[in-house]
């Protein structure tokens, strides 16, 4: 059994950076571990196991193997004496370097209104999908032009208020981590001498863009079929109507805080498109002020595409705002944050984008910035730190994962988690707020109670049948890769979860089965956290 790798023995699939932090978690108690170099077989450590906390969101009893002294790189592994081994693991500064690049090449796999090419598409190629027009929900004689953007999820739906937050997350990336982000990851534009980073939010950029109804500045919440098509069903075969659905708040609000953010951002790298965006989101903060109750969205009986409903929409118009007074100066836009901005959970999500508002106004030198406000959200930002990384100590899979958090999309919680502190790695230097990024990370990539990894075509034990269309209807054998699945969630939202993970804790309940929308579907937006905290992973990437 020794020389077996045990689903006990649980590490960062991928492996770790040569300086960081390493740690193995093994569930059960035992005495000695022993890291051995997978290539000659030698044992290159010896050390004791030490801890034995009872985690509370796995119901695991487990112990720790910490090995962070092997700073040589290599390929190796665990063994614990009475259980087995790890899978292998390198040690290397560049373990995550071809991941960074394979979640953001993942987003332009799921790109719409355009022909996935075998050139840099090879098994995943298809012919444009989604290009005919789209009708009103409203009023079907009338059609406009929404081509463009990118699928979701696993479906096919195009919805305004997640994607605003895929595009945040990559332009947040860039900013964050400019020297990361190169012009090679093989999307069609690679070569263009713009990092592929802002090519790829460029493309979501654009389609945001054609959402605004150009007379109000209003912006239609999402363009969808009325149903789901079949799980094989490739994106050029689906050809129900697609529809465009009413104006909303978030939708409106969400999309004047990303065009103004990328208004800032692409200014010298690609100056009329800037200006458009800017204008865009002017004009869309006009019918926030035209509009000043709150328009929900809810799903008329008919359509039974994704929701994304909201019951308010605060911290989205405090997010517009403060990402218009960044690109404008404006003063008005000042006002209206400073009086309307309220610290609410600082999320990175699609329903709470209070964190998006925060960083905005906390990173803004424009002048008029009220410093005494910038001063009270950095101290919340960082108690919220302080309170993640005390959450991962005691976890003990060592995530900054509360056991109520195992919702749908768990997973991207965890990822903004680890977001939210290297963020406030920039506001105060301190080591704890790192060490937890990277241990979020490490439970993303294999070192969790199931031992999995949840990112498609990383890691040993790898996500097979994600609930994603294109992989359950192409040839290729493998899904696509570099997309993240949703993850662990309790609230066991599908029939397949319902019958298989009834009883079990918080943090087991996934399943790697095509139909388990709520656990095992992917997301554009929770890549997104993921390539930001890549970026800051490999900063010191060598090239
Ligand atoms: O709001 C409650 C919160 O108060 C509570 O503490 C928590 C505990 O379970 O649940 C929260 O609600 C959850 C909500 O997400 C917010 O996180 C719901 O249970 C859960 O059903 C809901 O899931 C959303 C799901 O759509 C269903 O609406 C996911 O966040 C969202 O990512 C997902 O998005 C889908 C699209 O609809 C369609 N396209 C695919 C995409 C990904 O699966
Ligand atoms: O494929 C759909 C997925 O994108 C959604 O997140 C999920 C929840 O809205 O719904 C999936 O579609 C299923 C539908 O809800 C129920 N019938 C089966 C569909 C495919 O499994
Ligand atoms: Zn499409």
């Amino acid at each position: 059994a020794e020389n077996e790798i045990s689903d006990d023995v649980h590490v960062n699939q991928l492996g770790y950076k040569t300086l960081s932090k390493k740690i193995a978690v093994i569930k059960g108690q035992y005495k000695k571990f022993q890291v051995v170099d997978s290539k000659t077989g030698v044992a290159v450590l010896t050390g004791d196991l030490t801890g034995n906390p009872k985690d509370e969101s796995s119901g695991d009893t487990v112990c720790y193997a910490d090995f962070s002294k092997i700073t040589v790189p290599g390929k190796y592994f665990i063994s614990i004496s009475g259980l087995g081994k790890s899978y292998d693991f390198l040690i290397d500064d560049n373990v995550y370097s071809k991941l960074g690049d394979a979640m953001l090449k993942a987003l332009c796999y799921q790109r719409c209104g355009t022909a996935l090419t075998p050139d840099f598409a090879g098994e995943y190629s298809h012919a444009e999908c989604h290009k005919t027009l789209a009708k009103f929900y409203n009023d079907e004689t009338r059609e406009i032009d929404v081509s463009g953007g990118w699928h979701d999820a696993g479906d096919y739906g195009r919805y305004v208020v997640p994607a605003t937050v895929t595009v945040a997350g990559l332009l947040l990336a860039y900013e964050f981590y400019p020297q990361v982000f190169t012009d090679a990851v093989r999307i069609p534009e690679s070569g263009n001498k713009i990092p592929d980073v802002l090519d790829e939010a460029k493309y979501g950029i654009e389609w945001l863009l054609k959402m605004q109804d150009s007379e109000s500045g209003g912006v239609y919440h999402k363009v969808t079929s009325r149903v789901f098509p079949e799980m094989t069903t490739m994106p050029d075969k689906d050809v129900d109507n697609q529809l465009v659905m009413s104006i909303s708040t978030n939708a409106t609000a969400d999309f004047a805080a990303v065009t103004a953010m990328a208004s800032r951002i692409y200014v010298t790298i690609d100056p009329v498109f800037s200006q458009n965006c800017l204008q865009a989101s002017q004009k869309a903060w006009e019918w926030l002020e035209k509009n000043k109750d709150f328009v929900s969205f809810k799903n008329p009986s008919d359509v039974a595409s994704g929701e994304y409903g909201d019951s308010s929409g605060k911290d989205e118009k405090a997010w517009a705002a403060a990402e218009l007074f960044r690109a404008t100066g404006n003063e008005k836009y000042n006002e209206y944050f400073t009086d309307n901005y309220q610290i609410e959970g600082f999320g990175l999500g699609w329903q709470n984008v209070s964190g998006f508002a925060a960083i905005a106004y906390m990173f803004s030198d424009v002048s008029g910035t009220d410093q005494k406000k910038v001063d009270e959200i950095k101290k919340a930002w960082l108690d919220k730190a302080d309170m993640f990384a005390s959450t991962g100590q005691k976890d003990g899979y060592l995530v900054a994962m509360h056991k109520m958090e195992y919702n749908w999309g768990s997973n991207m919680n965890v990822a903004t988690h680890a977001m939210h502190l290297l963020i406030s790695d920039r506001l105060k230097t301190d080591d704890k707020y790192i060490h937890t990024a990277e241990d979020c990370t490490h439970y993303l990539l294999g070192r969790n109670t199931l031992n999995q990894s949840y990112i498609t075509g990383f890691g040993s034990k790898q996500v097979k049948k994600p609930h994603h269309r294109p992989s359950a209807a192409d040839l290729a054998l493998n899904p696509v890769p570099g997309l993240m699945v949703g993850g662990p969630d309790s609230a066991l939202e599908d029939d397949v979860a319902k019958s298989k993970l009834s009883g079990k804790f918080p943090a087991e309940c996934y399943i790697d089965d095509i139909n388990s929308f709520s656990t095992n579907e992917v997301a554009t937006y929770w890549n997104s956290p993921v390539i930001f905290i890549l970026g800051y992973l490999n900063s010191n990437r060598l090239l």
